[in-house]
């Protein structure tokens, strides 16, 4: 029987996939319309024979490997070293797999068959596994594969997952905690060396980013977010899903399987807040290619993956409906639930495991009526992964499709583990403009006079930056559209609400949380647990941003802050229980002057012809780490990644981690620069 085949949603296929474009190659669906001795592969007729099968094996070995470098591997394996064409023709890519050891089999097939149908340009082959691939022996296996200096780990990683054990880089160092990176669920086998990227499907949807976790000595967390694996077998519908560089081949079912399901290849791109009454659907039915089975399809779940703070907040910021109009009397459907990946799973998927620190919304819809289609909303920027799983005719089917929320401009996220319990703030001051010194949080730099504009963008009116605040930011930015602001999840309010003065500027914080229901899991509901948010959709070219959390009031707090550059995750710093980084702490509250504050990083943005391209992110380090709040230093009295400066430690030196205002520096002598200056480094921003 036909193995059942998991899809994760995927992309379209990279042109820079193998070349499958030998001079005899011609279109093709079947390998009924190809020639004598061929198979389809890939939409192209190709020399093979077909999985398994004898018949014409031999007579398309005809010429085979007598061109072919490396020819020795060409003709062992026995049957399924047919096809030997694929050594022909000097140049050809395929002909350097020939002599290639697979679980010590030469994978030189050929043809359509095991181990690898269709000899294909980059066959998966993973290191063994590791903690650490940055180890060495993950190297030593990538260079016997061939794999080019430029793309082993070294000490600091490759980006990709060379052990396929589903974490990147796990083990390599990095430089500072909170930056992240470009990672792919891939490993460096599988990695064409002309885009140091990933062929087919995972060119977009193995992609993720990667966070650089730890506060003494920092290594990229593994955590690739955002990323799918490649499918463990090839999806026989167009698009290659195993990302070997052919499409349509499948190592168990041949190059010609029939194909019942088309999983997606295209990330759904959406933007935050969409129409409550008109959330987009994703229809899995639709994934079925024989509409008249699309109505056969049994037993559907739906589970869907959101980003870092979905797993830190008592529930997902997103949802799910089952119907477009979210307003609809039960129409939002599932349930948190913990997941892990498993790979063991047939097909593998996203399956609820109870303590992983994974977060999904997950709705078991069985066999209701319209169980095939789900309408997620979101409310947040961002990378989501939304899995279907169904039955048809007696074979399970898994597909994902990726949704990418995206918004233009830079956006600070802060979300923490007790919300509810006290009053953190998010705060985020522009290091250009018209202030002068002093230079500080809150309003410490306020030109004008009492009820000119601030300096700190936070939840105080005289910041501008709460919607209810009698005057805007006034930092010179253009006001957004509405659209940018309100829909659903949205927690800004319209200014024909009462109390809402100022529409989307820019800055601008959408709510601030001094409390809220940690039971409430409608998103939409005003006593929801969210995150804070701020957003700036039209920064300058080279307009620099500092971001603090301040600890108001309250109990005490682990934080977690996001940075986002025009929806991609580009700094992710802070408590994350999905990589164990449980700093820093904000202990003692103290309202605006006195309470914990913990200055996160710098955000730089990049503007090109109008357009935010890129965002330079700094974490900022202590220089003598506050081992309550900072998390303990490598060594007794050295600094760390994390910089919690706090009023109430008066402790006398080494154990001294005060500060006295609000300042950027009020501590000179530590700090270096002038009171009341803007520092220049990033480790002058830590006062301690
Ligand atoms: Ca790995
Ligand atoms: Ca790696
Ligand atoms: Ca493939
Ligand atoms: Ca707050």
């Amino acid at each position: 029987m036909r193995q059942s085949l998991s899809f994760v949603f995927a992309f379209v296929l990279s042109a820079s996939a193998g070349c499958m474009c030998g001079p005899t190659s011609r279109p093709c669906t079947a390998t009924s319309e190809c020639g004598p001795g061929q198979v389809c592969i890939g939409g192209q007729c190709r020399a093979g024979s077909a999985a398994g099968g004898g018949s014409g094996g031999g007579s398309t070995s005809t010429g085979g490997g007598s061109t072919g470098t490396g020819g020795g591997g060409i003709g062992t394996g026995g049957g399924l070293a047919t096809g030997g064409g694929f050594a022909t023709g000097g140049g050809d890519p395929f002909e350097e797999d020939a002599g290639m050891i697979d679980a010590g089999i030469p994978v030189d097939d050929g043809g359509c068959g095991p181990i690898m149908a269709g000899n294909p340009p980059f066959p998966r082959e993973c290191a063994s596994g590791t903690t650490n691939e940055c180890g060495g022996a993950a190297d030593t296996f990538l260079t016997s594969r061939g794999v080019a200096v430029a793309r082993l780990n070294g000490n600091s990683g490759n980006g990709y997952d060379d052990d396929c054990d589903g974490l990147v880089d796990e083990g390599c160092l990095c430089l500072q905690g909170g930056t992240t990176k470009d990672c792919w669920l891939v490993p460096g086998t599988q990695i064409d060396p002309n885009t140091s990227q990933p062929v087919g499907w995972c060119t977009a949807n193995a992609k993720g980013s990667v966070d650089c976790a730890g506060t003494e000595i920092t290594m990229w967390s593994g955590v690739c977010r955002g990323a799918q694996r490649p499918q463990v077998y090839d999806s026989c519908s167009p698009g290659d899903f195993d990302c070997d560089g052919l499409s349509g081949n499948n190592q168990i079912a041949g190059c010609n399987c029939p194909t019942a399901v088309d999983c997606p290849t295209a990330p759904l791109v959406l933007a935050p807040y969409p129409n409550p009454g008109a959330i987009p659907r994703v229809d899995g039915t639709a994934w079925i290619r024989d509409v008249a089975m699309r109505g056969m399809a049994t037993d559907w779940t739906w589970t869907v993956l959101g980003g870092d703070c979905d797993n830190v907040l008592p529930w997902p910021t997103f949802a799910l409906y089952t119907q477009a109009n979210s307003a609809a009397p039960g129409a939002r459907v599932g349930s948190r639930a913990p997941v892990r990946f498993d790979m063991a799973a047939t097909p593998a998927r996203y399956v609820a495991a109870a303590g992983q620190p994974l977060i999904a919304i997950q709705a078991a819809r069985g066999n209701a009526p319209g169980a095939g289609v789900v309408h997620p909303a979101f409310g947040l920027s961002g990378d989501y992964l939304v899995q279907g799983e169904f039955t048809l005719n007696g074979t399970k089917y898994v597909c994902t499709q990726r949704v990418e929320v995206r918004a233009p401009g830079v956006r600070a996220e802060l979300c923490w583990d007790t919300v509810g319990g006290n009053d953190i703030d998010l705060h985020v001051a522009r290091l250009q403009g018209t202030c002068t010194t002093p230079q500080g949080w809150n309003t410490t730099c306020q030109t004008g006079g009492a009820s000119g504009p601030v300096q700190d963008c936070y939840y105080s009116g005289a910041s501008g930056c709460n919607d209810g605040s009698a005057n805007p930011p006034r930092w010179g930015y253009a006001d957004s559209a509405t659209t940018a602001c309100l829909g659903w999840g949205s927690r800004r309010r319209a200014v024909s609400v009462v109390g809402a003065r100022q529409p989307c500027t820019n800055p601008r914080l959408d709510i601030d949380n001094v409390g809220c229901d940690r039971n409430q899991q409608d998103p939409t509901n005003g006593t929801f647990c969210g995150p804070e948010n701020i957003n700036l959709d039209n920064p300058n070219n080279a307009d620099t941003f500092v971001i603090g959390v301040n600890h108001y009031a309250g109990g005490q707090a682990r934080p977690h802050v996001n940075v986002y550059c025009n929806g991609r995750r580009v700094l992710s710093v802070g408590y994350n229980p999905a990589t164990n980084q449980q700093w820093p702490l904000l202990r003692n509250a103290g309202q605006d002057d006195n309470g914990d504050m913990w200055t996160a990083a710098t955000v730089k943005a990049n503007v090109t012809n109008g357009q935010l391209t890129s965002c330079d992110v700094t974490p900022i380090p202590s220089r003598h780490a506050d081992p309550t709040r900072d998390g303990p230093a490598a060594m007794p009295g050295a600094g760390n990644g994390s910089c919690v400066d706090s009023r109430m430690n008066q402790t006398p030196a080494p154990n001294q981690f005060s500060f006295t205002t609000r300042r950027f520096i009020d501590n000179a002598t530590t700090q270096g620069g002038a009171q009341g200056a803007q520092p220049t480094t990033p480790a002058n921003w830590c006062k301690h």
